[in-house]
């Protein structure tokens, strides 16, 4: 697994998404000591942070009469409207403090144009505008990615979505990811992983796959 055509791909494992968090998902936390432990396993990683503007399009704060959780229709589409998170420079928008970013070679911030969202670390929610890491990771060689991270159902789920839609191989390990589950979201990442041919392994059967 230290092949260098393999990167750790560490989705937004940030403090508003952590217990405590505006945007917290359950047991956010509980990852941090698991994808320690893999990111010194792995040849590459790559961390992405969601980095929103104040007064963001996705914030349900800024729909008057709009609630957080709710969907609501904008120019690229359907958005869930969230309570105010990431914004950049706040505490909230950093890396949880006991996340070991020292081998991180690169960190893709996303989200920061006011008008649209961005789960994936690939593309925004029109799923057109480029964050530029596919190009980055193909100049690199890159041909497969391991996902982790927060949240399994949204920006880990995007991110293999896209991964798989670039040719890259993509398999999300599973125990060190945490869903936020609204709508039914999660049963459509289970839908979606087995339907795009994204691989779902738990870390320890990545421990014997490597033993
Ligand atoms: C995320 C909702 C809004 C995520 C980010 O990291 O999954 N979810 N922004
Ligand atoms: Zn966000």
């Amino acid at each position: 697994m230290s092949r260098d055509a393999d990167i750790l791909l560490v989705v937004d494992v940030q403090n508003d998404f952590c217990p405590g968090g505006a945007l917290a998902v359950a047991g956010g936390n509980q990852v941090v000591p698991l994808i320690n432990r893999l990111s010194g396993r792995f040849a590459h990683v790559v961390l992405t942070q969601d980095w929103h503007s104040p007064k963001h399009q996705s914030f349900a704060s800024v729909h008057p009469g709009r609630q957080p959780f709710e969907m609501a229709e904008l120019p690229y589409g359907a958005q869930i409207l969230w309570p105010d998170h990431c914004v950049q420079g706040t505490r909230g928008a950093e890396f949880h403090a006991d996340l070991d970013t020292r081998r991180a070679e690169l960190v893709v911030r996303k989200g920061f144009r006011p008008s649209i969202d961005s789960y994936s670390a690939f593309f925004e929610n029109d799923r057109r505008t480029p964050t530029g890491l596919g190009g980055a990771l193909r100049e690199r060689g890159v041909r497969r990615l391991f996902i982790v991270g927060l949240a399994t159902d949204f920006c880990v789920r995007y991110s293999a979505e896209d991964a798989r839609r670039l040719g890259f191989d993509a398999v999300v390990i599973e125990d060190a990811c945490r869903g936020i589950d609204t709508g039914g979201s999660m049963a459509a990442t289970t839908a979606s992983f087995r339907q795009n041919g994204v691989r779902v392994v738990t870390s320890s059967a990545l421990d014997q796959e490597a033993a």
